[in-house]
């Protein structure tokens, strides 16, 4: 397999609640990207704190990790041709009220703290892949080939 970039994506608590995990996977499928690996489960309290480090000394930190806490989430790595740059695309802006209608924040949120999805951020080299071994062990991901790859990649 030839295009193999990785990325972490998670449908937050919120997404779950309201039964949105099958469209939002469907984009990622209909856009011909690769699900390697998928893991529903309820993050605690000690995972969100490393997951989110990066926000710690933001106002907003505790009630993130109460949010992300507060309820299962769909945990994925998705795989595919500039996955990383392409998900955050796909995801829309941080705050669904900015977001453009056509993203999946654009589509399915309305507030700032109730955003639906997570992505690894492209503009921080490597989060991709520490996210991603936050959240997976090696032999929790599959290497597959799709059968469309021929006609999906030039
Ligand atoms: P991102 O999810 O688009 O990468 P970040 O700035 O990395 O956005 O923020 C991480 C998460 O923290 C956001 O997705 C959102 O859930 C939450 N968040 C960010 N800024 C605020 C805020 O000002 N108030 C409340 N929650 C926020
Ligand atoms: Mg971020």
């Amino acid at each position: 397999m030839s295009q193999n970039e990785r990325t972490f994506v998670m449908i937050k608590p919120d997404a779950v609640q309201r039964g949105l995990i099958g469209q939002i996977i469907s984009r990622f499928e209909d856009r011909g990207f690769t699900l390697v690996g998928a893991k529903f489960m309820q993050i605690d309290d000690e995972l969100a704190r490393e997951h989110y480090a990066e926000h710690e000394d933001k106002p907003f930190f505790e009630d993130l990790v109460s949010f992300i806490t507060a309820g299962p989430v769909m945990a994925m790595v998705w795989e595919g041709k500039d996955v990383t740059r392409q998900v955050r695309n796909m995801m829309g802006a941080t705050d669904p009220a900015e977001a453009d209608i056509g993203t999946i924040r654009g589509d399915f949120g309305l507030d700032l703290s109730r955003n639906v999805i997570h992505g690894s951020d492209h503009e921080d080299p490597g989060a991709n892949e520490r996210e991603i071994g936050l959240f997976f062990d090696e032999d929790e991901l599959t290497d597959w080939e799709q059968i469309d790859e021929d006609w999906l990649y030039e």
